[in-house]
């Protein structure tokens, strides 16, 4: 039985043997996020929340871009002498989004199968993994409309590619090419347009056979790893290497290399 038994009007959802895909889907938008794709969003992400059995999520957009940030079309120019508090929405919606997305137990793998700006952008870059389709572009777009970026943007940008490129990229807005995001370690790995939906269920399968216990050890090691002393890294990784030696995973990973086999891990 499907574990969210409804049709989304602006996301895609399945869930198969643990890993959850959610597609993005106002194509005619590019993506962009409205009100209502965050509501959506926000209940699949609470239902992943309390899943034991969730192994791995992926998310990508439907059509010839990923997500082009906010839908500024809920944003109209207000009238002479009227303002709009735009940390409303951070706060309420994007914050939300950003730190449910980390705070998963398992790899949140992005394809990202074209324009990625704005908020969009932020939404990749809070990915563990990111895949890129070779047309695939990324766009700091915010200056464009007089705005600084958002949605963890100022805080993931700058520690995968540096301060001097994230730097320029915001102030410049300029559209960055697939192939420059891979040679600056933006993205793990471009594929050929085509291949994008087969490396999408390759990548399911992967997530729904892996070692589940160990990517949350990983996830949480290496993202706080930026916080503490190498002493108490040292320290972190012995205890989340006790907790994963009691692992079924761990005895059939063993087991598995002494038979020279595959290991059929069960993610407990
Ligand atoms: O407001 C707050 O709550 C604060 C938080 C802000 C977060 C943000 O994300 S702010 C940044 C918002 N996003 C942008 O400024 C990007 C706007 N879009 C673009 O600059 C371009 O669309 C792209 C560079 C991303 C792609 O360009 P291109 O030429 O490939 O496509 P296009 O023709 O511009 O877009 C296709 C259609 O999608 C088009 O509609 P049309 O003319 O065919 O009817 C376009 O208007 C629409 N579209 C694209 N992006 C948005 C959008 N409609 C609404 N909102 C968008 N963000």
């Amino acid at each position: 039985m499907a574990i969210i038994d409804k049709t989304f009007e602006t996301i895609k959802f399945d869930y198969v043997g643990g890993v959850a895909t959610i597609i993005l889907n106002r194509p005619e938008r590019l993506n962009s996020f409205t009100e209502q794709m965050h509501l959506e969003l926000k209940e699949v992400l609470f239902v992943l929340q309390s899943r034991l059995d969730l192994r791995g999520v992926i998310i990508s957009g439907e059509g010839r871009g990923f997500c082009a940030g906010q839908d500024l079309s809920e944003r109209a120019v207000l009238p002479e002498g009227q303002v709009r508090d735009l940390s409303q929405g951070l706060e309420k919606n994007y914050k939300p989004l950003i730190l449910a997305i980390r705070a998963l137990p398992v790899p949140v793998v992005c394809f990202v199968n074209g324009v990625a700006a704005g908020a969009g952008l932020s939404l990749v870059l809070a990915c563990d993994i990111i895949i890129a389709a070779k047309s695939a572009s990324f766009l700091q777009a915010f200056v464009r409309i007089g705005l600084a970026p958002d949605a963890g943007s100022t805080y993931f940008l700058p520690r995968l590619i540096g301060t001097q490129r994230a730097m320029a990229m915001s102030m410049l807005g300029e559209v960055i090419s697939a192939e420059q995001a891979e040679q600056w370690g933006l993205v793990w790995r471009l594929v050929e347009d085509t291949e994008l939906v087969n490396e999408m269920q390759l990548m399911r399968e992967r997530l729904q056979n892996g070692a589940t216990c160990s990517y949350a050890a990983i996830k949480d090691l290496i993202y706080n790893s930026g916080t503490v002393s190498l002493e108490e890294q040292l320290t972190c990784e012995a205890l989340a290497q006790r907790e994963l030696g009691y692992t079924e995973d761990y005895r059939e990973g063993t087991q598995a290399f002494f038979e020279k086999r595959k290991a059929r891990f069960n993610g407990r």
